[in-house]
């Protein structure tokens, strides 16, 4: 990171850092861009012994109606995970992400523009991938997001906020496309008939979790809802998951949500925004590796049918994005943060190529995570 360096990103910010309760002095601010919705900082201070860093994050309130209610999920979750890890006899340094109150004693800060603004302690010796370049790394993912799971299985979902009303109601994502398509605000849908019919050949799979979930087949959990691989922190030292973040979307949901996600990320061989298809394929050494972390992390309380279904969360979920992706471009770009007027498209296709490798996969993904349920049954 810079050294405050730039200037524009610190107009952005001076405002804002002295309402929260920061330890020693300001040194230097840098932004991190890898996150699509929130803009991130990573702030430096300084006191008389050691450098102190934080993480400011600016919330897009588009997206995110009541941050408080959202906050307010975070502050509940991480106490909770805090508690529970205590009574393992585990350390809690470095594992659970900790909120930096306002000089008011809130978790955080509304400017006089009406802007929202939280801080994080940051965590030290840890990385986040944007890329995951080996299968270690994404059996630790998986362990990552599944022992998440498993530290709040006993959370009463009914207790958190909704932040994001239908975040991954699939059908009800469609009706939104297909309404979007319907009044093309901005006159792009005429040169898109292949994305259409891709999404709408494939309505009936999308619907399926939310389906099961309904008929009470598979249970809803608390789950985080954003498993990308670079929301989880890994030890610099020993390579090992030790705190998953961005907990904006913990709420009610489905363990297929977040394995889905989590496989449809970590194990694609491209970029979210690969604007090559061809170079665009699932990875199925990886898809298996965080199967093996997210199943033995889990062991024992996902049921013979959340797990069987796992697969069809990487579909599911892929299909959704690709979706998502395509629905904001077809609006005119308002929800996903855009480096060109394209992007939204680039990322719709590369999600459709992703997808179609997937399917190509099915049976081996199947057999993949049977094994792996086999493997941990074997563990217990
Ligand atoms: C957004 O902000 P970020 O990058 O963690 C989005 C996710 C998408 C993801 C795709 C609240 O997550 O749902 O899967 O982009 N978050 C929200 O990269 O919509
Ligand atoms: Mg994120």
């Amino acid at each position: 990171y810079e050294q405050s360096g730039d200037k524009m990103t610190y107009n952005t910010i001076k405002n804002v850092l002295p309402h929260f309760c920061f330890q020693g002095q300001y040194k230097g601010v840098s932004e991190l861009t890898s996150g699509n919705i929130n803009s991130t900082y990573l702030l430096e201070y300084q006191d008389e012994s050691q450098p102190c860093l934080y993480i400011l994050q600016h919330i897009n309130t588009y997206v995110f109606k009541n941050p408080r209610e959202v906050i307010s999920n975070i502050s509940a979750v991480t106490d909770h995970l805090r508690a529970a890890l205590r009574r393992n006899h585990e350390d809690t340094a470095r594992r659970v992400l900790e909120l930096i109150p306002t000089r008011g004693g809130s978790n955080l800060h509304e400017d006089t523009e009406g802007e929202v603004w939280r801080a994080y302690a940051y965590i030290g010796n840890a990385r986040a991938l944007d890329v995951v370049t080996s299968a270690f790394e994404m059996e630790q993912v998986g362990r990552g997001f599944g022992s998440f799971q498993r530290l709040l299985y006993d959370f009463p979902a009914q207790d958190l906020f909704c932040p994001i009303p239908n975040f991954h109601h699939t059908l009800k994502r469609f009706y939104a496309f297909v309404r979007s398509v319907d009044e093309d605000r901005v006159g792009r849908v005429k040169h898109l008939n292949d994305e259409i019919e891709f999404m709408f050949e494939r309505r009936r799979m999308m619907g399926s979790i939310v389906k099961m979930l309904d008929e009470g087949v598979i249970p809803y959990r608390v789950t985080h809802n954003d498993t990308k691989s670079n929301n989880v922190m890994l030890d610099n030292t020993t390579g090992e998951a030790i705190c998953v973040i961005d907990l904006d979307t913990v709420m009610a949901g489905s363990s297929l949500y977040d394995y889905g996600d989590a496989v449809r990320f970590g194990a694609s061989t491209a970029a979210e925004d690969e604007p090559d298809i061809s170079k665009i394929a699932l990875d199925m050494d990886k898809a298996k590796a965080f199967t093996k972390g997210f199943v033995e992390e889990t062991n024992g309380f996902l049921t013979d049918a959340e797990l069987t279904n796992l697969p069809l969360g990487i579909k599911v979920l892929t299909c959704e994005l690709a979706m998502r992706f395509l629905t904001d471009y077809i609006d005119g770009d308002v929800y996903f943060r855009v480096n060109s007027p394209e992007h939204n498209l680039v990322r719709a296709r590369a999600q459709m190529a992703l997808l179609r490798d997937i399917e190509r996969h099915e049976k081996d993904l199947q057999s993949i995570t049977e094994r792996c349920i086999a493997g941990s049954k074997s563990l217990k």
